[in-house]
């Protein structure tokens, strides 16, 4: 299907191999490389990184290895024909990071936090990036008297400034989430991540990326939390999934669990022109474990196919008939117009 205007992206850590907490992968290893050659085929243009996605194993390698390793995957973009859409710092897989990366309370392990986050910047401008994701996985506490949530902030902001002083073309995406890896995490929402953005030496350059799920797991409304970062100019990237109720962050296809959100969240993007500054719509979904081949990719289509629906149901959506029901505070023929729009009922 045509892309209607927009362009997709996803990481290659959308297609995995099915292990879960419980249990071990479920289908054959698909290498990593392979990966880069799906894109186009599926219908996406834009690659997102986590550091070691584009150089594996990175901390053990020397700098001109990380150079080396950073051509290849800079030419193999541009024989794909694709374009990293952002790198982010993975901070969460090193034993320095077990406690927390800018935020941990050992100032050797935050030391260490630096030097990665130099070496992701680094790597990001070697493939010609300029987004950085901060998905802050383990800033936070499982229990609130492990650190002084005063001191993390400031330790956050104090980070936030020093990459923008380290590289003065870099943004800076901030992606919230509320919980999970840790019982607690610091910059829960996009008004953390905004207020952060504005506290900062140069706020134009440090904006958010939100995600349908982390917004829920907040118990917040993912359309709303966009239309906040949109009024302020500051919605970077969004990763689009979807997510049953208070669970574990399940990554569940876009639009699979509550559709009418889906709509309001392709609603809020159409109506205030996300993509046309070339923007992409990341899709952060991850296949259900009980499926079957290799690579498994139905998830990504299935959930791109799913947003193109409805930003047909966005153009579709009869203007004078909302603003009349509107103008009559008359929301209940409102909601169900919609419904009975989204259900393709004349
Ligand atoms: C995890 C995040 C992660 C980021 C990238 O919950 O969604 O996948 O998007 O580090
Ligand atoms: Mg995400």
């Amino acid at each position: 299907m045509d892309n209607l205007g927009y362009r997709f992206s996803f990481g290659p850590w959308n297609i995995s191999d099915g292990a879960d907490p419980f249990g071990p992968d479920v289908r054959e290893p698909y290498p990593h490389e392979a990966k880069f050659a799906l894109y186009k085929k599926l219908g996406f243009d834009g690659v997102q990184f986590h550091d070691d996605d584009v150089v594996p194993g990175l901390d053990d390698l020397t700098p001109a290895q990380i150079d080396a390793k950073t051509a290849e995957v800079a030419a193999t973009l541009a024989n794909e024909g694709l374009v990293p859409e952002f790198v982010a710092p993975r901070m969460w897989f090193a034993p320095q990071t077990i406690d927390g990366g800018y935020t941990a309370n050992s100032q050797e392990d935050r030391d260490y936090a630096w030097q990665r986050t130099m070496k992701c910047i680094d790597i990001a401008r070697a493939i010609n990036c300029k987004a950085i994701v901060l998905w802050l996985a383990r800033e936070g506490s499982y229990i609130r008297e492990s650190k002084n949530a005063k001191v993390a902030y400031d330790r956050l902001l104090e980070a936030i400034n020093r990459m923008l002083d380290y590289d003065k073309e870099i943004q800076i995406w901030i992606e919230p989430k509320p919980n999970e890896p840790t019982d607690q995490a610091y910059v829960p929402t996009i008004g953390h991540a905004i207020a952060l953005s504005y506290a900062s030496s140069d706020h134009a350059r440090v904006k958010g990326l939100i995600e349908t799920a982390h917004a829920q797991l907040a118990g917040l409304d993912a359309s709303d939390e966009m239309g906040f970062a949109l009024a302020h100019g500051k919605l970077g990237s969004v990763h689009l999934n979807d997510q049953n109720g208070l669970k574990y962050d399940q990554d569940k296809n876009f639009g699979s669990a509550n559709l009418r959100s889906a709509f309001n969240q392709v609603r809020i993007l159409e109506e205030n022109g996300y993509g046309r500054a070339g923007e992409f719509v990341g899709l952060d979904v991850k296949t259900m474990r009980t499926q079957r081949g290799c690579p498994v990719t139905d998830h990504l289509t299935n959930s791109r196919l799913i947003f193109l629906h409805l930003v047909e149901k966005v153009r579709t959506y009869d203007r004078a008939r909302e603003r009349e029901l509107i103008a009559a505070r008359d929301y209940e023929s409102l909601e169900l117009y919609v419904l009975r729009h989204l259900m393709g009922v004349a």
